[in-house]
Order: C-alpha cells, then structure tokens, then sequence
C-alpha cells in the first residue's frame, strides 16, 4: 500500500496527483533522463510506464533507466502480461469493467497475479471505464470492449460505484491516449457526486486548463502523456502541474 498511500497523501496535501505517462515507443530511452529530470522539477508526482501496445521489447531496461533517473515512483500501466517487472514501484491492476471482455475483466489478470506476487509489486486494483472519445482509440481496440457514449454519464457513475463496491481503490476515466476529445467534464463530475474512490482522468487532455476544470469536476489524478511526445510542449510540464495541485499556491 505504499505508492496507494504516497498517492492519497499527495491528493490530500495538494488537491490532486498528476502523473506523466511515459509510452516506451514513444519516448527513446536515451531520452528518458532529460525528460525525467524536466518532470521531476516541474513537480510532476509519479510516472506511469506503459501502453496499451508495447512493440519496445526490453521492458525491463526501460524501467531500469527510468528508475535510475528518479527516485519518483514508477508506476507500471499494463497492456499485456510481458509488461510486469520488479523493477517499477506498483503496478496499476487494471479491470477494463466498461467492457464485457472476460479476458480484460478477469482473463490476463489470473495470468497476471501470480507474476505481481512473485516480484513484490504493489498491484493497485484499478476500474478502467473506457469514454467514447471521437475516433475509435488504442485502449479501445486493444481490450475489444465498446466505450461508455459520452452523452450517457449515468452509465460511467453507476460503473463506476459498481467498482467502489468491489473494492476497487481508483477508477480511470479514459478517454484514449491521443484522444481527439477528453472525458466530458460533465462524466467526471457525474461519477465524482455518486462515487467515493478518487477519480483518474486521462486521455487527450493537452492544456493546462482542461486539466484544472477535470479536478474542478472531482479528478483526483490527471494523467498527460501524449502532449509531452512532443518536446516543443516540455517547457509547460510545470503550468500543467500547477494547475492539478489546486491546493498549492502556483510557484515562479
Ligand atoms: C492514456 O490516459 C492516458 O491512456 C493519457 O492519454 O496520452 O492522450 O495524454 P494521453
């Protein structure tokens, strides 16, 4: 429990999380560093590492050089069971419950646990809600499950509270990586009124007030990834931050 706790913590002390998901077959490893170093500084509070599609086939020596980089936790954001090492600090155990694939549900998950077990990762039970988003995204092709329609916000709050009743600790609001439209800020706040577990939102958010109007709704972790692919967008890393940590006055 202690990245959970380090993660509560941070949305108890500044109002929100913002983790930075780093994609491996986006961001080069040697690259990795410079970037790392830009976020730490920028007040970026965790990384997620991973994707729904991984084709960078050492998983591990990308961990490593992450790891090495910062003392930051490096939380592991799987799309496939290869994607477990000990290596990473906690790994998000994600249910895709917006879908009626077994496999995404239960399947990769039973392969999965005993693979977490044996590496001493702390698994953070997570329900992935999936957000018709424009395009059809990734994380939707991937786990073959329909999105919620982004007009029908009571199907996401009554997912969502279908996962606080599991016993779930986070639910991810997910739009897509890339995603032409983010989670309507109406879902956020539908979901956050009827659910108590914090809310992650992620997926296509690209300023920093979208991502203060997400937490305005009731986010509790904002997760940017692909506007940081970009590295002309590096120097807003920390306008981003400042915007999450709705409790902290904005630093110069
Ligand atoms: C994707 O929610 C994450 O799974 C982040 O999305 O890459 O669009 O920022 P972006």
């Amino acid at each position: 429990m202690k990245i959970y706790n380090y993660l509560l913590n941070i949305i108890e002390t500044k109002g929100a999380v913002f983790l930075v998901l780093i994609d491996p077959d986006k961001i080069n490893r040697s690259e990795l560093p410079a970037f790392i170093y830009n976020c730490e500084k920028s007040g970026v509070d965790a990384f997620l590492i991973g994707g729904s599609l991984i084709l960078e086939n050492d998983f591990e020596l990308y961990l490593e050089t992450v790891k090495t980089a910062t003392n930051l936790p490096a939380i592991i954001f799987p799309g496939a069971v290869t994607q477990v090492t000990k290596l990473a600090d906690a790994i998000l155990f994600i249910s895709v419950i917006s879908g009626r694939n077994p496999e995404h549900l239960i399947g990769r998950h039973v392969l999965s646990a005993p693979l977490i077990k044996k590496c001493g990762l702390e698994p953070i039970s997570t329900g992935y809600i999936i957000v018709e988003s424009g395009q059809r995204t990734t994380a939707e092709y991937m786990s073959g499950s329909l999105p919620v329609p982004r007009k029908k916000s009571e199907i996401a709050a009554a997912t969502a509270l279908a996962a606080e009743y599991f016993g779930m600790k986070f639910v991810y609001l997910e739009a897509g990586s890339g995603a032409e439209l983010t989670v309507p800020f109406e879902m956020v706040k539908a979901v956050s009124s009827v659910c108590s577990i914090p809310i992650i939102v992620g997926g296509g958010i690209k300023d920093p007030n979208t991502a203060r109007e997400m937490v305005n709704n009731g986010a509790k972790v904002i997760v940017v990834g692909n506007f940081f692919e970009n590295k002309t967008n590096h120097n807003l890393i920390k306008l981003f931050a400042d915007a999450v940590h709705i409790k902290l006055p904005v630093s110069v």
